[in-house]
Parts: structure tokens; sequence; C-alpha cells
């Protein structure tokens, strides 16, 4: 047996396709052969042969080229990658056929044959009418918070698969893992902890260059762009001077010679994150700076290796007095980063958490995203689950990350018609925007289309502001476990993730079935079943945890386990404000003014609690136990209700799960089952917890009478 499972690329034998001639014959077209077609006929000729005992014969054909264009370079725009990296499949002379620009599109193509017959889809109905697939983002990337002890921040499924000891591991589970990835379409990958520290900081110097080049070569035949988090404060940290401050020409003198023997040393690396004055890590902030002039400093000098600067917009005063109301850790990112709008160079690109705060399980959508109109933008989501269940309680993200996608931000609001070019919207409408400064035309005296191409999928993508990059990140959920992600059903947000970023307009359900089917089972009792658990699996992890948009409440540190208080004195901004009359925090103009800091209507109704949506009122509003919800029900019974029905609900998902257990691999059963036993636990603390605390210091019954502590 391996050592560790080969989840959706497992390749069993599949009942379906067995005949199919077409997949006897395929054809590659329209790029020039590399080392990603190779692995690409490897690939296939590992799938088909284990799924379907066929050995495809399979043809690099040059003049079937669609428009033979080069591969792209570090530096080729989100566009140009959403050009190059479009594919599609088509039936011709008894042969599938795989065309697309770039040898990339061609192992994405070959994918799409893997996974047709690994659900058991018929290849000559799927592939009738020409298949062709454009990725939704340029940048689907993956942010490791992995350190180099092979411990993982954050991590809930073993110890980190690319570092031990302060080394860099690689071996056969680092191309399983590149082959896993881009099988979803992931094209970007940081493989350091935000958190530079320690050995991490030497990872730009020769002690680990080798090893690095390696793994870039690696992740390149996947079509994988490497990336590492950096140490901003690296020319004091390793550099042995005195000063990071990104003005200073000494400290750009050291970076331009840094850089220059990095990039020389590892070719294949395409740019850096940076988390920069957060959480105790240096930032230019210490020298009296913005983050643009941080950013900036790095990026002009990466420019000349075609290189990118991820810079994170998770700032915020960490060391906040809970008395002080008046400071609002939601209000920071927008506070820090508005104001220099235009100003981030162009290989810039900011990564914005999709909530103001933290991962919480139900937070607005940062207003980041509508406000930010002439930079670089890209959504950070975190499929680690860090505040979602820590992989032991089943949350299956997708459905909260659509919901972010399709928020809208009416960021257009103003923008003239006759100025829009022609760009398909994630509504479907056709609009857009030629450049930048069009948007400061607003208004003007066009005819106005507010509502359209402004959700957070329309801007991550690239339309609604022409932007050059951009993208969408997820601290991802991996580590050395057997199943790679602690809990087998948490591997649906790894592989979901992916399927999402490529593929925006998939539905929670279809990526659902998908990952069911290549993963465990093709049976259909079964793939209901499972769906059945995934699909409702965030709304009942929300009902049992923290109500109403209000957040946190859990165990400090570890973040796992219900404790009211347990961050409500503390220095991290993060309070519920509970008294005897009522809870949550007032964001409205009369109380920290966040919530103007979003475009309308959503500033108006974030600002009303009458018209803001119920699942964030607390987020927005400090209210009496007794505010009537739109549900019709008091605050106080809503938080009796669904602590209750989330408990319910959530042994209604273990008994479900039962039903499989002598359908499906006994590994993947009894992992899952594990799993259940545990989060039914947390769930009935949750439970208890949350209603006894509330049902105390609000002295007001539950209506139905039930116990309560
Ligand atoms: C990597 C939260 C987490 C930290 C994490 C930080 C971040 O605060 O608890 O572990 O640090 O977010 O996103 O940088």
């Amino acid at each position: 047996m391996d050592n560790y499972a080969k989840l959706w690329l497992e390749y069993s034998p599949k009942g379906k396709n067995k005949d199919c001639k077409l997949l006897k014959n395929i054809v590659f077209g329209g790029t020039a052969s590399d080392r990603i077609i190779e692995n690409a006929k490897k690939e296939l000729t590992l799938g088909l042969k284990g799924m379907l005992d066929i050995t495809p014969v399979i043809t690099v054909n040059f003049d079937e080229a669609a428009g033979k264009k080069p591969e792209q370079t570090a530096l080729s725009s989100g566009k140009e990658i959403l050009d190059s990296e479009e594919y599609t499949v088509f039936i011709k002379d008894e042969s599938l056929c795989i065309s697309s620009k770039s040898s990339t599109g061609i192992l994405y193509g070959a994918f799409d044959i893997l996974r047709t017959v690994a659900s058991e889809k018929d290849v000559e109905t799927v592939y009738a009418d020409d298949k062709t697939v454009r990725p939704s983002n340029p940048l689907r990337m993956l942010n490791h918070w992995d350190n180099m002890d092979g411990s993982i921040e954050r991590g809930y499924s073993g110890k980190s698969f690319f570092y031990e000891n302060n080394e860099i591991v690689i071996n056969e589970r680092t191309v399983d893992y590149a082959r896993l990835i881009a099988s979803v379409g992931i094209n970007a990958v940081v493989i350091n902890n935000v958190n530079v520290k320690q050995a991490a900081s030497y990872m730009i110097t020769d002690r680990y260059f080798a090893k690095l080049a390696e793994l870039g070569e690696i992740f390149a035949g996947y079509g994988i762009g490497l990336y590492l988090s950096l140490n901003y404060a690296s020319t004091i940290e390793i550099g042995g001077m005195d000063s990071a401050d990104p003005l200073d020409e000494g400290v750009k003198a050291w970076w331009k010679e840094k850089m220059a023997e990095v990039f020389k040393k590892i070719p294949t690396l395409k740019g850096f994150l940076v988390k920069a004055d957060s959480e105790g890590r240096p930032g230019p902030f210490t020298y009296g700076r913005t983050q643009a002039d941080g950013a900036n400093m790095l990026a002009d000098i990466a420019k000349e290796h075609n290189a990118l600067i991820i810079w994170r917009c998770f700032v915020y005063n960490c060391r906040q007095d809970w008395r002080d109301k008046k400071t609002d850790r939601a209000r920071a990112g927008y506070d820090n980063f508005m104001p220099m709008d235009g100003d981030y160079h162009d290989n810039v690109i900011l990564q914005i958490k999709n909530g103001p705060m933290d991962f919480q399980i139900r937070e607005p959508i940062s207003p980041l995203f509508g406000g930010l109109k002439k930079t670089n933008q890209m959504l950070e989501v975190q499929i680690a689950q860090e505040y979602t269940g820590q992989q032991i309680d089943l949350c299956y993200l997708i459905p909260m990350f659509k919901e972010i996608l399709e928020f809208k931000t009416y960021c257009n609001g103003g923008t003239k018609t006759s100025d829009l070019s022609d760009k398909e919207c994630s509504d479907g409408t056709v609009t857009g925007s030629e450049g930048w400064s069009d948007i400061e035309d607003i208004g003007g005296n066009g005819s106005v289309k507010p509502d359209s191409c402004d959700t957070v999928a329309d801007i991550i993508s690239g339309k609604t502001f022409n932007s050059r990059f951009s993208g969408i990140a997820a601290v991802t959920n991996t580590g050395n476990d057997f199943n790679w992600t602690g809990d087998y059903l948490a591997g649906a947000n790894l592989f979901g993730f992916g399927r999402l970023a490529f593929s925006t307009g998939l539905s929670s359900g279809e990526i659902a079935e998908e990952f069911i089917r290549m993963t465990i089972s093709n049976d259909r009792d079964v793939v209901d079943t499972i769906k059945d658990i995934l699909l409702p699996s965030r709304a009942i992890y929300e009902k049992y945890t923290c109500p109403l948009g209000i957040g946190w409440m859990v165990k400090p540190n570890t973040h796992y386990g219900c404790s009211v208080d347990g961050y409500e004195y503390d220095r991290w901004g993060t309070y519920h404000r509970a008294d005897h009359l009522g809870l949550g925090v007032d964001r409205t103009d009369k109380g920290t003014g966040y919530a103007l800091q979003y475009n309308e209507p959503n500033a108006s109704v974030y600002n009303s609690p009458e018209k803001c949506p119920d699942e964030l009122v607390l987020f927005f509003h400090h209210l009496p136990y007794t505010h009537v919800l739109h549900s019709g029900k008091t605050v106080i019974q809503h938080i009796y209700d669904s602590h209750f029905e989330g408990y319910a609900e959530a042994e209604q998902l273990a008994a479900k799960w039962e039903t499989l257990r002598d359908k499906i691999d006994k590994d993947i059963f009894d992992n899952v089952s594990e799993r259940f036993t545990r989060q039914l636990y947390n769930a009935r603390e949750w439970r208890d917890q949350v209603n006894t605390y509330f049902h105390r210091i609000s002295g007001i019954e539950d209506e139905k009478g039930r116990e309560i502590y």
C-alpha cells in the first residue's frame, strides 16, 4: 500500500467508456512540445490504463495549431495568461484532440478528459460539441503556511511535506502534490508561511537555492509558478544592515543585488508574497513609510526579473485596548490601503482576505473590493479550517466562496456605458472599461449601468478594471497525513477551491459531485448521500457556532472549541460586546463608521438594522436581545433556535454518513466517522455554552422551554 492517498488521481477501474475508440487516439495540437506536454502524456497514459485498461496513442501535432503562440513569460498579463491557458477538447477523425496556445492548456485538457472518465461520464457525449474552457482567473494560487521545522501554522493534517528539520524535502510526494493541484487548475504556489522567521528568512540565500531550484522545476513541469514568502526586514535579519526603510538607497541596493542572485539561482521563481506591518512582522510603517512605499520598492527591483510582488492587506492594530470602542479592526484594511489606490506599481498585487476580520464563518466582504479601482487585486480565502472546524468539524466551504465571489460591490456606480468595451461579466452582461482612466470619469453624462461587472468575481478575474494581474489565493489545508487534508471530506475544499478558481461558474453541487465521483465512488446513492452531507455543512457549522455574523467566541490561540468570552478582554480587536440588554458591534455612522466604507447601496443597507441581512446584523449593530429579525424571531430566540437546530443537524450528518458503512472504502468511512464523533462533541459544547451564556446574561427564557443550563 502507498503511504499516502492519491485522492482524485487514484485512477481505479471504471465501468464506463471501456470501448470508447476516441480514447485510443489522442492528439495534442497547438503548441511546442516540452516537459509539460510530456507530463500530460504521462498522466493520460497512467490514468487511462488504470481506469479503462487503454493505452492511448498520443500524437503531438503542431499543424493542428489554432493559433500557435509562444509560452507566456513570467510577467505575462492576466489576459495573456487566460488566452494561453484556455483549451478546447474536440473530436476529429476518430480521435480526441486537445488544442491550446500553451502546453499548460494542453495539460488542463488532459485532466479534463481524465475527469470525465473518472466521473463515468460518456466521453462521446461530453465532447460531441467542442468543449472550450477558459480559466476564470489568471492567478489561481495556494498559500502554504508551512514552517521550515516541519510545523504548519494553522495546519490540521499533519506536518509539512515540504520541510523537515529546516531542510527542504523533495520526493515522489512532491511530484504527486504538483499533479494533484495542477489537475484542478492551480497555477501558482507559495511554499512557505507568510510569517517568515528563523530558517525561512534564509530561503533567499545559498543555503536553499539548489533545492528551491529543483522544486521550481518540478512545479514548472505542471504549469505551476513557484513563489516565496519574504521577510520584509531581510536587510536587517540576513543582510546585517540596520534599516529596512524602503526609501533608503542602501536598502534598495541590497535588494537589487539580492534579487539578481535569487532569480539567477532559482530561474523558475515568479515572485514573492509579503506580510508586512502585521501581527508583529516588520514593515515600512516602522520608518514612517506607506504600504505602497514598501511594496513598490520591492516591485521595481522584482520587475527587472519579470516577477510579481503580492502584498497582503492584513494590516491592523493587534494591540488594541478592549475598552477602546472607537478603534475598529474591521476598518483597518480599508483605512490603510485605500488612500494609496493608484500608487501601487503595475507588478504589485494586493492580496485581500475575503472579510475585514479574519476568516470567520460569516463576515461581510472586505470593502477594499469595490473600493480599490486602480490597483491589481487578489482575493485570499482560507481552506485550512482555522475558524471553521479545523478539518474535524465538516465545513464544505465552496458555498461560502460562491457567496463571496457573487457579492455585488457596486464599484461601477456611475461608469458611463459609452466607456465600456466588450467584456463578459459574471452576471452574463457585456460590459467593462478600457482602462483605469475611465473610472475617473464617474459621474459623467453617459447612461449609467450601475450594477454590471462589479462582483468580486468580476474584479479578481481582471475584467472590471482591466487589471494587469489578478486572481485568487487560498491558505491551503494540506499536510503529510495519509489523506493530505486530515478529514477525507476536507479534500473537497482543496479540490473545490481549484475547480472554482478555474471555473467560477461551476455550482457547489457540481464541484461536490465531481469530487465524490473521482475520490470516493460513482455509485448514485453514495454520491447523493455525500452531496447531502457536504452541501449544508457550512450552514450547520454556522448555526451551532457564532450567531448573526458576530464571529470569534473561540478558545484563544488554538481557535477550536467554544469560549464565548475567549477574546472579549483581549488585544486583538475581536469583541462581541454583550451585556444584559444586547450584543453586537455598532459599526454604523453612529458607531465606528465601518459600514460607510462600502459603496452605495451596500453602505445604507449595512448601516440600517432594519435593512441589514440577518446573518450579518450583529457584525454591524449592537442590538437588544428583543430586536426582531427579518425572520420574525427575536435575536435571543434566534440564538437558541439556531444552536438547537445546528446540533441536531450535525447529528443528522453523522447519521447519513453511517448509512455508507458498507458502501465505501473502509479507511475513508472510518476516518470521517471518527471526525463526526469529535464534531458532535464540539457542536454540543457550542450549543450549550452559547445558549447558557446568553440565557444567563439576558434572563430571557427560550419560548420552547428546552434545556439550557
Ligand atoms: C499566518 C490569523 C492567524 C495567523 C495567521 C494570520 C495571517 O491571525 O491566526 O496564524 O498568520 O491570520 O493571515 O497572517
